[in-house]
């Protein structure tokens, strides 16, 4: 007897092709998408070229593409708009980058200002830094605020950012203007001043008109160089086309807040420049980082010009130098140890004396569950140099 299809058979295989296209269909889109993600990721698509194709496209060609206004071996990176030069109407901040090298890209900015002359044209000004530095690594931003004491009363702020969003880069610009409207300007009269340049692994951070810039220097502890920088006839450089200003300090703190409370110092020079730090301010937390017997000998006593003066142990103090040469193997011993320090001291009337030079013993004192070797440090001796 000869085996026929039966209806249902048809319609049961029928069912199966058509869910086996489905479910074909359904992976070659997702390969179609891995692959597009993959060519994506390795730099072998281009988006934003894409969307300058479609933007052209709608807009019937009436559009600019960005890239084009760039120097042709740096890239586009983003666009802001903002009043620059007070004037009532928006520039456009172009943000570009150098070529990438091992994941650096250097980023420089240009500004375009639609002038209102006839023909009506982009007048660009490069946002240049001293020596021509780039302005940013990894990202940048840019702000506008009136820094008292320099440029007038708007100043251009651009800011570079590390991945984590710490400012590691300022730059100070001021719009002016010296030429005729409408004419072409001669060279240095008109565009947008470099008052200043800053650069600081440990962030940097504005107050009123004076700029503190950190620099990592202890990674291990988190001990920062920190310069202070004051304007100059409402500028950070030494003359308009000078090098920047010295700074007015320079001085060795944390580089994100002080250790607190105090056991959990761990670190011998990080014990020492937390004393220094408090004292002055905080004579009860600074007797915590000496041994008792270092408290009654220098806090109490008048032992002499030790940590500070006679007469003055209690005034502030700033460390100007701080020098450690971690040893691992004392540190685990908790052996006495020394950590040179150059100090300037602030008495409570405002003088200031030094700087001086000591040698400050620490001593590792037993403290259970303390990292990392079941200690915490403790001033011994200070021995003037
Ligand atoms: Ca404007
Ligand atoms: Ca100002």
């Amino acid at each position: 007897m000869s085996q026929s299809a039966s209806p249902q058979k048809i319609g049961s295989v029928l069912q199966g092709l058509a869910s086996m296209t489905f479910v074909g269909w359904l992976l070659g889109n997702v390969c179609i998408c891995l692959a597009l993600a993959v060519a994506w990721r390795f730099g072998y698509i281009d988006v934003n070229a894409w969307r300058y194709r479609l933007a052209d496209f709608f807009s019937k060609q009436e559009f600019i593409n960005p890239q084009e206004l760039v120097p042709e071996s740096m890239k586009f990176h983003s666009l802001r708009r903002l009043d620059l030069d007070g004037d009532g109407e928006m520039e456009r901040v172009m943000f570009y980058r150098y070529d990438v090298v091992g994941g650096r890209a250097p980023f420089g900015a240009i500004v375009l200002d639609l002038n209102n002359c006839r023909p009506r044209g982009i007048d660009t000004y490069e946002l240049l830094a001293i020596d021509q530095d780039y302005l940013s690594e990894w990202n940048i931003d840019i702000e506008l605020r009136d820094i008292p004491s320099v440029g007038g009363q708007q100043e251009v702020l651009v800011w570079g950012k590390t991945a984590d969003n710490i400012r590691t880069e300022l730059a100070v610009f001021q719009w002016y203007d010296y030429s005729q409207p409408c004419s072409p300007p001669a060279p240095g009269q008109r565009g947008y001043w470099n008052l200043g340049f800053f650069r600081g692994t440990g962030g940097i951070q504005i107050e009123g008109p004076r700029v503190r810039v950190k620099d990592r220097a202890f990674e291990r502890s988190q001990l920062a160089v920190t310069r202070v920088y004051e304007p100059v006839n409402g500028s950070y450089r030494q003359s308009p086309a000078g090098p920047m200003l010295d700074p007015v300090s320079k001085a060795v703190e944390f580089t994100f807040t002080p250790p607190t409370p105090v056991p959990q110092t761990y670190y011998p020079e990080k014990s020492v420049l937390a004393f220094y730090l408090a004292i002055g301010l905080n004579t009860a937390e600074a007797r915590e980082y000496l041994s008792p017997e270092a408290a009654a000998r220098y806090l109490d006593g008048d032992y002499g010009r030790d940590v500070a003066e006679p007469g003055q142990l209690t005034s502030m103090a700033e460390v100007k130098e701080i020098a450690y040469y971690p040893d691992a193997e004392k540190e685990r011993r908790h052996e006495r140890i020394a950590v040179e320090v150059l100090v300037v001291n602030r008495r409570p009337d405002g003088t200031i004396t030094g700087p001086f030079r000591y040698r400050v013993w620490v001593q590792g004192v037993p403290r259970k569950g303390a990292f990392p070797y079941d200690c915490e440090w403790r001033i011994v001796e200070f021995e003037p140099l």
